[in-house]
C-alpha cells in the first residue's frame, strides 16, 4: 500500500489599507471556494477598522490570520512581512492578491492546480487581449505601457509584470532573498517576478479578468509610478553589472590557465 501524499498547506496573503467594505466579502468568497486555504491579512492600522474586523474573525475562525502593523508602510513591505510569515509557518503554496475584489477569488482553485506543474503562476490581464473591466482609458493606457516598458527594458518575457495576483511555491519565495527586496508599489511585483525568472523557475501566465474596485479608494500615486520607472532601470543595470563581472571572471580564468 502506498502512503497518500500529504495535502499541501496553502495561504492567501492580502495587504489591506482601508478595505473594511471589501474584506468581509473577500474572506467569505475565498473560504467558500477554497475551504482548506488559510488567509493572512496584513493590515497597516487602517483608520476604517479593517484590522479590528479581521481580528474578530481570526478569534473565531482558525483559517483567518491577522498581521497588524502599526502604520502605513506600503504594499511591498506588507508582502515581504507576509511572505516571511508564510515561510515560518510552513505553508507550501502562497497566493498573493489585492483585497479590493479586483482579483476574483474564483481563480484560487485554478492557481492551486496549476502550481502543481509550475513554480510561479501569474494572473495576467494582458494575455488573450486586454481583460480589464471598468478602468478609465487613461488608467488602462498607463498600466499597459508600464508593462510594455518593464518587459522591453528588463527582457523578462512576461506580459503582466505589474500584476499583483500570483501564486508561489514556497521554495521560490525562500530563494528570493525577501529582506533585500526594496520596492513598495507596482515595482514590487516587477522585482519579485524578475528575480524568479532569473533564478530559472518555471513561470506560467494564466488569464484573469481584473475588475476595478467599487468600494474604497485606490492607493495609486505618482510616487509609485516613479518608483516603478526607476526600479526597472535599476534591475536592468544589476543584470548588466552581473554579466560584466562574469565575463571578467571568465577572462581571468582563461588567462591564468594559459599561464600555467
Ligand atoms: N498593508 C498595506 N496594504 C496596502 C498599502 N497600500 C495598498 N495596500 C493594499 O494593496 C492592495 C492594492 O492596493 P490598491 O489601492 O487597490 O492599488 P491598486 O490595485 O494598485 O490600484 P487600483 O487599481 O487603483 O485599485 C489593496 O488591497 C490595498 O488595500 C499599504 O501601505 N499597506
Ligand atoms: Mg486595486
Amino acid at each position: 500500500m502506498t502512503a497518500s501524499t500529504p495535502q499541501k498547506k496553502s495561504l492567501v496573503i492580502t495587504p489591506t489599507y482601508n478595505e473594511r467594505k471589501n474584506v468581509e466579502t473577500l474572506l467569505s468568497r475565498i473560504h467558500a471556494l477554497a475551504p482548506e486555504t488559510h488567509v493572512l491579512v496584513v493590515d497597516d492600522n487602517s483608520p476604517d477598522g479593517t484590522g479590528h474586523y479581521v481580528r474578530d474573525r481570526a478569534a473565531g475562525e482558525d483559517w483567518v490570520h491577522l498581521m497588524a502593523r502599526p502604520g502605513k508602510q506600503g504594499l511591498g513591505t506588507a508582502y515581504c512581512d507576509g511572505f516571511l510569515w508564510a515561510l515560518q509557518h510552513g505553508y507550501d503554496v502562497i497566493i498573493q492578491m489585492d483585497a479590493d475584489l479586483s482579483h476574483d477569488p474564483g481563480q484560487i482553485p485554478i492557481f492551486l492546480e496549476l502550481i502543481e506543474e509550475y513554480e510561479l503562476i501569474i494572473g495576467s490581464r494582458y494575455i488573450q487581449g486586454v481583460n480589464v473591466v471598468n478602468w478609465p482609458l487613461s488608467r488602462l493606457i498607463l498600466s499597459w505601457s508600464a508593462n510594455l516598458y518593464a518587459k522591453v527594458v528588463t527582457g523578462v518575457p512576461v506580459r503582466d509584470l505589474t500584476g499583483g495576483y500570483k501564486c508561489w511555491r514556497r521554495e521560490v519565495l525562500a530563494d528570493l532573498d525577501i529582506p533585500s527586496l526594496r520596492s513598495e508599489g507596482y515595482a514590487f511585483q516587477i522585482e519579485t517576478t524578475f528575480r524568479a525568472y532569473h533564478r530559472g523557475y518555471r513561470i506560467l501566465e494564466t488569464p484573469i479578468v481584473f475588475v476595478d474596485r467599487t468600494e474604497g479608494d485606490s492607493k495609486m500615486s505618482q510616487g509609485i509610478i516613479l518608483e516603478a520607472i526607476w526600479i526597472v532601470i535599476r534591475l536592468k543595470l544589476s543584470r548588466i553589472k552581473r554579466l560584466i563581472r562574469r565575463k571578467l571572471f571568465a577572462l581571468r580564468e582563461a588567462k591564468s590557465s594559459m599561464e600555467t
